[in-house]
């Protein structure tokens, strides 16, 4: 019988509204592959709803990661998202030293169309580019990219300037990028950058968007990025994935903020015996 696979997820936990680890969890635990967590923050709910409560968990990270080492826990990759302060990253940093992950999958959660999340610094964002440059896969969205860029937001940039950031970012350290939400206008698409080789699939956008959906993205391509499924294969699935779930909320009436209803979906996302190499 082949080793299951196994991620460590440092991550905030929402208590409501379908993003982070209450994403990442269930799909990647669907996936076949055994989940640690890490928290970054406990909140009682995403930061896109008009109120919430915030638990920074930097003060407890150090000593619930000193346990994880002394028991010899190990994993095959680390999946990061939404921190919770910046002095995270030097702790994320020591981590990845310590624990020497294969895979290391960063999606550098900090905003969408153009706007910094509500609990994120200047500050912040400047260190997530240090995370981004320890990557083996980056999944940032447009804003994220500009941000990691130092590129002024547009929402009209042209496949050429994606892929000169994308290169940029590759200077910087990043090996594979997939760029997500890239809009036109009744299409969105997701870019594929891996060794100066550039692609965008795009798909009909299915409106409304909503939060969490880069979450859902992120982590199927982590979960494929673990059975070494082809990158441009992955980005298809998670892109159709993300599709069928926006239908169904929407015929659901599900509000914007509560994001997409993937547990509907969820046995898509199980692989067979036969497809996991
Ligand atoms: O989906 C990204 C995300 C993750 N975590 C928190 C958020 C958001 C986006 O708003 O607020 C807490």
């Amino acid at each position: 019988m082949k080793k299951q696979t196994s991620i460590a997820i440092v991550n905030d936990i929402s208590g409501f509204g379908r993003c982070s680890i209450t994403v990442a969890l269930p799909i990647l635990s669907a996936m076949k592959i055994q989940c640690g967590i890490l928290p970054t923050a406990i909140l009682s709910n995403h930061t896109e709803y008009p109120d919430y409560s915030f638990l920074d968990f930097t003060p407890h990270m150090n000593e619930y990661l000193d346990k994880w080492k002394t028991l010899s826990f190990s994993f095959d990759g680390i999946y990061t998202g939404f921190l919770g302060s910046g002095r995270q990253l030097s702790i994320i940093s020591s981590m990845m030293e310590q624990f020497s992950f294969p895979k290391r999958i960063v999606d550098p959660v900090m905003g969408d169309h153009g706007i910094i999340y509500d609990s994120y610094t200047k500050e912040m964002c400047q260190t997530m580019k240090q995370l981004v440059s320890r990557s083996t896969l980056t999944t940032p969205n447009l804003t994220e990219l500009c941000i990691l860029t130092d590129t002024p937001y547009r929402d009209d940039f042209s496949e050429q300037d994606i892929f000169q950031m994308c290169v940029s970012l590759e200077n910087r350290g990043a090996k594979q990028i997939v760029v997500t939400g890239i809009e036109q206008q009744d299409q969105i698409g997701n870019a594929i950058y891996e060794h100066g080789n550039f692609e965008i699939l795009y798909t009909e956008k299915v409106l409304p968007l909503r939060p969490g959906t880069g979450d859902v993205f992120a982590s199927i391509l982590v979960g494929d990025s673990l059975h070494n499924v082809n990158l441009k294969e992955s980005v298809k699935k998670a892109g159709d994935f993300i599709r069928t779930c926006l239908i169904t909320s929407a015929n659901m009436k599900i509000p914007v903020n509560d994001g997409v209803c993937f547990e509907e979906h969820l046995e898509n996302l199980i692989p067979s015996a036969f497809d996991i190499k």
